[in-house]
């Protein structure tokens, strides 16, 4: 059997100090477990890139890297991926912007990166390309000959096309979409959104059946392949992490208070400006609480180069330091904001030691970091979960405690029954939670993805 080729916009090795995200956690324990080559961007930029890939290998995984010109970056990433794309697919047309020669790079990026995967020189490997970075690149990929099965994922919500069609370039996007062979979602409701562009843009006929979309005559399968976890890899090095020096700390600078804590790359899509309005109601209205809960968010920097990055970065630091201001005590800090990352099983050890952990995106394509809360969490004395119903884990996750992120004075009464949950109420919700997860691991995400690749082209 051919092995994959995995093709995203950055590389990430384990042992790399780039930011964290979530498809790499994703595509590396896919690779983990299946081997294969991933493919994309080396982190470098230069003047003028070579157009073949450095290509190395460790712990049983290919990585074939390519430097992107300077040139472009800019109006690839910042522009057209950050500033058109993301703010679109996360319903924030306010924060939505278009300009076309930043969709020429975005192409221009695409072409590139579809170039390095061709001179790998496996022209009949099947080949999973993943996110909004690289929609168009099975063009270019079918354009140079590639003839193996090519397949997309979204990590990302798809928009209804009442908001895709802000993009004037939305009609190409889908035509590019249409170019897999399996285009694969999130959730159904990402794929009902898909479907209502596809209607759009090639008409009723285009979309008879459950399993594939009809554009220009071309079958393109269609499915939903939710993302999961390794659920017990995190349960033991969440376990194992409770002696790292680091968790220690955290846990010693309780001081026996309850931990209520969030895990978000800093973006605004992750609702926490609504989130910390949200812990302040909790304050006022609940003084038996004060002094007995601290509140931790890490929000390690993301897409620094972005403005909208800038501001929300802006706009947490006063929200922290007004509640910080009002509510802080000599010996109690009620909000401690961490704008740094720390290393993944640092991170499942705090996880395991939450009380409560607060996951509100205003929207989210899936949100890891719900399941990775629930896979850490001792079965025994299990934590609570408040989840907004607007990440895509929520499909899965129902027992939750479920808030509509931008109710703030909803999401504060959340967070103060999560506190007050009876151990009972808290096993009962975690164990359904656990078996839900257990029922769609890691591996059967790129398991059933590859499969359905594999046979779209036989
Ligand atoms: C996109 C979609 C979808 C977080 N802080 C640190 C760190 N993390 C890890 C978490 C988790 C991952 O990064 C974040 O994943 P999310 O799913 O929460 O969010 P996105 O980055 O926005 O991911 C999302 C995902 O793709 C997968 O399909 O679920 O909806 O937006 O694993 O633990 N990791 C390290 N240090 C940190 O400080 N090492």
């Amino acid at each position: 059997m051919n092995p994959l080729i995995i093709v995203s916009h950055r590389v990430s090795r384990p042992q790399s100090s780039t930011a964290p995200g979530g498809l790499a956690v994703g595509v590396l324990a896919a690779l983990r477990q299946c081997g294969g080559t991933w493919v994309g961007w080396s982190g470098t930029l230069a003047d003028e890139p070579a157009s073949s890939p450095q290509v190395s290998e460790d712990e049983g995984i290919r990585y074939a890297t390519v430097d992107l010109p300077h040139s472009d970056f800019d109006a690839y990433y910042s522009g057209f991926c950050n500033g058109s794309l993301w703010p679109l697919c996360h319903y924030f047309p306010e924060r939505f912007r278009y300009d076309a020669t930043e969709y020429v790079a975005y192409q221009a990026i695409n072409r590139r990166i579809a170039s390095a995967v061709v001179s790998l020189g496996s022209v009949s490997h099947p080949i999973w390309v993943h996110d909004y970075q690289l929609v168009a690149a099975g063009r270019y990929l079918r354009a140079e000959g590639m003839n193996g099965p090519i397949g997309f994922f979204l990590h990302i919500p798809f928009p209804h096309v009442e908001m895709l069609r802000i993009l004037p370039v939305y009609a190409e996007l889908v035509r590019d979409l249409c170019q897999y062979d399996l285009v694969g979602f999130q959730t159904e409701q990402d794929l009902e959104a898909f479907r209502s562009a596809v209607r759009d843009v090639f008409g009723e006929e285009a979309i008879r059946a459950a399993t594939h979309v009809v554009a220009d005559g071309r079958k393109v399968g269609v499915g939903v392949f939710p993302i999961g976890v390794d659920v017990d890899a995190i349960a033991a090095q969440a376990a194992e992490a409770q002696s790292d020096d680091q968790v220690q700390r955290l846990v010693a600078g309780l001081l026996g208070r309850k931990l209520l804590l969030g895990v978000d790359r800093l973006d605004y899509s992750k609702g926490l400006v609504e989130r910390f309005t949200a812990y302040r109601h909790l304050l006022e209205s609940s003084p038996e609480h004060l002094g007995n809960i601290t509140y931790i968010q890490i929000a390690p920097l993301s897409r620094v180069n972005v403005a909208a990055y800038a501001e929300i970065r802006d706009a947490l630091e006063k929200a922290a330091g007004h509640t910080n201001g009002q509510y802080a005590d000599t010996d109690w800090t009620p909000v401690r904001y961490l704008n740094k990352d720390f290393p993944h099983h640092v991170l499942l050890g705090f996880l395991r030691c939450a009380n409560v952990c607060a996951v509100t995106p205003v929207r989210d394509g899936m949100n890891l970091v719900a399941k990775e809360f629930v896979a850490a969490q001792d079965p025994e004395n299990p934590g609570a979960l408040v989840l907004s119903n607007m990440a895509g884990a929520a499909h899965e996750l129902t027992d939750a405690l479920l808030v509509n992120p931008y109710d703030e004075r909803a999401v504060a009464a959340a967070l103060r029954e999560a506190l007050e949950l009876p151990l009972a109420d808290r096993r009962a919700r975690h164990a359904k939670m656990l078996a839900v997860l257990r029922r769609n691991t890691i591996r059967h995400w790129h398991e059933s993805f590859v499969a359905t690749l594999r046979s779209s082209s036989q």
